[in-house]
């Protein structure tokens, strides 16, 4: 049976490449009528340094941030990771199926743990096992998600396939990674050879979730971009980053195809298509950011709302990380 799985971790405020990337995926997944599971990954939030209260914060904004965008709590199962303990059982099972080498090729975290690894934490070096929990531990076939998480969900194919291949069992199921669409690696504002990131230093560098309408236009009209006209054909793109974002961009907000984006812009200016750009933008963003305003006035009943997802989670995942302590040769006697 389909189901899906996914996460984002709480570790900023979320972003246009976020949304795009995941967000209005994930409701479109919901909506397509398949089981959806989607997580706060907490867990996977603190292999950085998190201050305790604006992790808390960014918790309830996130869980704001999804329901805004679609993913409503009666049709999807949204709670955060740290609620249902079974993520961090299995995480610490799969530590010891996965091998070093195999850690070792992440790209994720040569990325994040820069040039001094040696100060990294044990935890972010693990991360990818966590994550492979996340999606073993419902036996989840599919993983939306941005075109930077593909290594990691290959990963837990290959833990799956190995923790059923040592013991022996057809248990874990292998997962498909869905990376759909126009928007799956939305790139920074200012460099359009680095991804759109939370945590990029620079605010100019991203769209948030939660910036004001002026805010969205002025970041566009000063996106870094070269000086010539549109292309009318996608060809026309290939060595023009900066453009070939903003175009990808415009197409997800519109639902459009790139191709169609260029019939309508081909041969004008960025004095034309940023404008343009921007009123998309505002007219797609400012519902999100209005009903998230709404909704974080009342963190007691986003926390209802997670614990109760957390508790639909904890009845799947709890049989299946018992089943996997069984198949180990762990005794379970209570
Ligand atoms: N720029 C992006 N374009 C498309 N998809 C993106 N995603 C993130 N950035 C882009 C997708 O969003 C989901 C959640 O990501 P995450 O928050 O768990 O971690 P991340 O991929 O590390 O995202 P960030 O924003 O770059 O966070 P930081 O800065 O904290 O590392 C994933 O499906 C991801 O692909």
């Amino acid at each position: 049976k389909p189901r899906v799985f996914s996460g984002i971790q709480p570790s900023g405020g979320l972003t246009l490449g976020n949304y795009l990337g995941a967000l209005k995926r994930f409701a479109m997944k919901q909506d397509e009528g398949i089981e959806t599971i989607y997580c706060l990954v907490d867990l996977h939030a603190v292999t950085v340094w998190q201050d305790p209260e604006a992790l808390r914060r960014q918790t309830r904004e996130a869980a704001a941030a999804f329901i805004a965008s679609g993913v409503d709590p009666q049709r999807s199962i949204l709670f955060n990771q740290s609620q249902v303990g079974a993520h961090a059982e299995l995480a610490w099972l799969l530590n010891c199926v996965a091998r070093l080498g195999w850690m070792n090729r992440m790209t994720q975290f040569k990325d994040k743990a820069g040039k001094n690894a040696e100060k990294a934490s044990l935890g972010l070096y693990a991360y990818p096992a966590l994550m492979a929990a996340d999606i073993l531990l419902y036996h989840a076939t599919m993983v939306p998600v941005g075109e930077d998480q593909k290594q990691h969900v290959e990963l837990t194919r290959d833990i799956a396939a190995k923790f059923n291949h040592d013991f022996g069992v057809e248990f874990f199921p292998a997962p498909e990674p869905l990376i759909e669409g126009t928007a799956t690696r939305v790139m920074s504002l200012r460099d359009g050879t680095k991804k759109m990131s939370k945590s990029d230093p620079s605010d100019a560098s991203r769209i948030n979730l939660t910036d004001d309408a002026d805010t969205i236009a002025k970041k566009i009209r000063k996106a870094t971009t070269d000086p010539a006209e549109l292309p009318s054909e996608i060809d026309g793109l290939k060595d023009r980053p900066e453009a070939r974002n903003l175009v990808n961009i415009y197409a997800a907000l519109a639902d459009m195809t790139p191709a169609q984006v260029l019939g309508e812009y081909g041969g004008k200016g960025f004095g034309t298509f940023k404008p343009a750009l921007a009123e998309l933008a505002v007219e797609k963003l400012a519902p999100i950011s209005t009903e998230m305003g709404r909704l974080m006035a009342d963190p007691a009943e986003i926390d209802a709302v997670l614990g109760q997802g957390a508790n639909k989670a904890d009845a799947i995942a709890r049989p299946i990380v018992e089943r996997t302590y069984e198949i180990m040769g762990m005794v379970r006697s209570r």
